[in-house]
């Protein structure tokens, strides 16, 4: 079976790609090829930072990989927190993270927004990018403790549940992740 490293240090987006995969092919870790350091993230794009996380693995490791870059994109605040969702409070605790993001929203009423995932493949050198968003809204105040990240406060379209509250299988039907992936696969087969 086809082995590609899933350039990550997030053990959750493992969970949620190895799921979605369903076996077609063996992710490898970044423990696994002995990467331990932290992946750079300075390009100030989400489709920049996940291309950069999956050519500093493949340039210092010498091995085909991929990479996920994701944020939540949020109308009323302009699309922040974006490419910082995961430091928007300035650290990475995502308690601080989703309080500091219901601050900014206190009183306003649009709140819409969705999650993107841009997945960049690199395989014999060459790049490819794939990508998925959910649209949905921001909750009033934190639900479920399931998932990671932003999930509690993550309403998907079509739903009254959070993401927190919501299954594995349900949030891996319509995530932006899960998208992101399918596209993937389908380019490997
Ligand atoms: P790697 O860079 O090592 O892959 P990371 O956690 O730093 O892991 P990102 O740089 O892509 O990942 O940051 C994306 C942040 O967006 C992530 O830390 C979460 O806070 C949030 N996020 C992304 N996908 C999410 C999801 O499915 N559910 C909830 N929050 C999510």
């Amino acid at each position: 079976m086809k082995q590609l490293c899933f350039a990550t240090n997030n053990a959750h987006k493992i969970n949620e790609v190895a799921f979605a995969l369903g076996g077609a092919f063996e992710i490898l870790t970044l423990a696994e090829i002995g990467c331990t350091e932290e992946l750079p993230e300075t390009t100030g794009t989400i489709s920049g930072n996940s291309r950069q996380k999956a050519r500093y693995v493949t340039d210092h490791f010498q091995i085909d990989c991929f990479a996920d870059d994701s944020g939540l994109e949020v109308d009323a605040l302009n699309g922040e927190p974006g490419v910082d969702t995961a430091f928007y409070s300035g650290s990475r605790d995502h308690a601080k993270n989703m309080a500091f993001l219901l601050t900014k929203l206190d009183g306003i009423t649009n709140r819409r927004a969705r999650f993107r995932s841009v997945i960049t493949l690199v395989q014999n050198g060459e790049e490819d990018q794939f990508e998925g968003t959910v649209e949905g809204r921001i909750a009033t105040n934190l639900q479920g403790e399931g998932g990671f990240g932003y999930d509690p406060i993550f309403i998907p379209e079509g739903y009254d549940q959070t993401f927190g509250e919501l299954s594995m299988e349900i949030k891996n039907g319509m995530s932006h992740r899960a998208k992101a992936v399918r596209a993937l696969v389908a380019f490997l087969a």
